[in-house]
């Protein structure tokens, strides 16, 4: 095994989270009889580049083709990409004769938001299924995985682009050299490639260890990705911290001749990852330790509960779910069923621990004592969505980065 940015092989394991499924591999009735493939999750630390990342790659194919997660089925979450999409276009002066494209453009949640200030756009969705949402809702895309074939045929059909994106993607991707390469393929001398991925610095100081799952290929902070387009002709020239997820990093990218001039973000994030210890292998050291020590937490807040008779349900079926319940022990035997508001997951089971994923219309037929929010990130939302609930006494569970009772 070598980093994925630098080549090193001095990996140094920071975590084992056990052999556990695929996230979002939820299962119908009838997969529930066959043998469910788990694999080793592992996190390493290089100590070449600083690149946290995993210690297997799981092919796209089977990751990928076929995808049950639905970016807007959360009205925060096409909030958050309608504003990224405002920002960028107004930051940048996109216009009508502009193109957009974003890669793994999953149901079309950020082109619909440069759709809106009348950018062209187009999309590049591996996920056939995914892709046909998008397409219904009049969003351009082209159902294959991002690459040199994919590149000319966008080419082809609209030129070459002033913006490229990966929200939530980029970290997903083994060879990103190659995304890379096509990305200056397809920008325009003065374009520019925006990354969104989930931030490194959050998951430690916020323990969201559950973003570890075989999807996420790499974690990122600052300082490998500015090491990473520097190697590759390119420069980072902007950077800022967001919300989604826990709390991502939105990174801006250039080519060496393009004349967009380096923010004072870059300096500043980079010297916060330096302080914080991105480069030293100890700060890996602790947050493994600590990462057990929330499990505790979750697991003795659970089974106490359970002591006591209670019955507990969850809302939101998350694929970081599949990675918090799997490591932390946490099945069926204390979760009765996992509500989700999304039309493909509902009527499957959770990966390895086989929790039914039913609709919130089990809410009104059934009164669980407690409900653990397992999409963290929209506990806001999910708490709106059931006040009902909570005022006829069903209390809620947010499981991280502590264990809340609310209600
Ligand atoms: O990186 C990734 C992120 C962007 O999205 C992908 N690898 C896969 C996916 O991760 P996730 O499944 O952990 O993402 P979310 O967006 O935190 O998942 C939220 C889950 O909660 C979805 O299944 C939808 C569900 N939900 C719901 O049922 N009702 C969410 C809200 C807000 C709701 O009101």
């Amino acid at each position: 095994m070598k980093c994925r940015i630098c080549g090193s092989k001095d990996l140094k394991k920071i975590l084992s989270l056990g052999n556990t499924p695929l996230a979002n591999s939820f299962l119908s009735r009838d997969e529930l009889k066959k043998e469910e493939k788990k694999f080793p999750l592992e996190i390493f630390f290089c100590s070449g580049c600083s690149l946290v990342q995993l210690g297997i790659v799981v092919g796209p194919e089977l990751l990928f083709r076929n995808y049950v997660y639905v970016s807007s089925t959360s009205g925060t979450f096409r909030m958050h990409f309608a504003k990224m999409a405002e920002e960028i276009s107004s930051s940048f002066n996109l216009d009508e004769k502009s193109l957009a494209v974003d890669v793994g453009s999953n149901d079309g949640i950020l082109l619909k938001g440069f759709r809106m200030m009348n950018v062209q756009t187009i999309g590049v969705e591996p996920a056939a299924n995914v892709a046909r949402i998008a397409e219904q809702d009049g969003i351009e895309t082209i159902n294959d995985f991002f690459g040199r074939e994919s590149v000319d045929e966008i080419i082809r059909r609209k030129g070459h682009a002033d913006i490229v994106t990966a929200a939530n993607v980029f970290a997903h991707i083994d060879d990103i050299r190659d995304v890379v390469e096509n990305v200056k393929h397809l920008l325009k001398k003065e374009g520019i490639f925006v990354i969104e991925v989930q931030y490194l610095v959050d998951m430690i100081e916020q323990m969201t260890f559950d973003n570890i799952y075989h999807e996420h290929l790499s974690y990122f902070a600052l300082i490998p990705l500015v090491h990473f387009f520097r190697m590759h002709g390119m420069e980072v020239f902007d950077a800022k911290r967001v919300g989604s997820h826990g709390g991502s990093l939105r990174v801006f990218i250039k080519k060496l001749e393009s004349s967009h001039a380096v923010r004072g973000s870059v300096a500043e994030i980079l010297d916060y990852e330096k302080r914080l210890g991105i480069g030293d292998f100890g700060l890996y050291a602790e947050f493994a330790g600590k990462i057990n020590d929330t499990k505790k937490e979750f697991v003795s807040g659970i089974r106490l509960l359970k002591s006591q008779g209670k019955s507990i349900a969850a809302y939101g079926a998350p694929a970081k779910s599949t990675t918090l319940l799997n490591f932390c022990g946490i099945g069926a035997d204390c979760i009765d069923y996992i509500i989700d508001d999304s039309p493909l997951k509902i009527g499957l089971y959770a990966p390895g621990t086989h929790i039914p994923v039913v609709s919130s219309k089990m809410l009104d037929e059934d009164r669980p004592d407690y409900v653990v929010i397992l999409a963290w990130n929209f506990a806001k939302e999910i708490l709106e969505k059931t006040r009902k609930y909570a005022e006829k006494g069903v209390k809620f569970i947010i499981p991280l980065p502590e264990f809340k009772i609310v209600g």
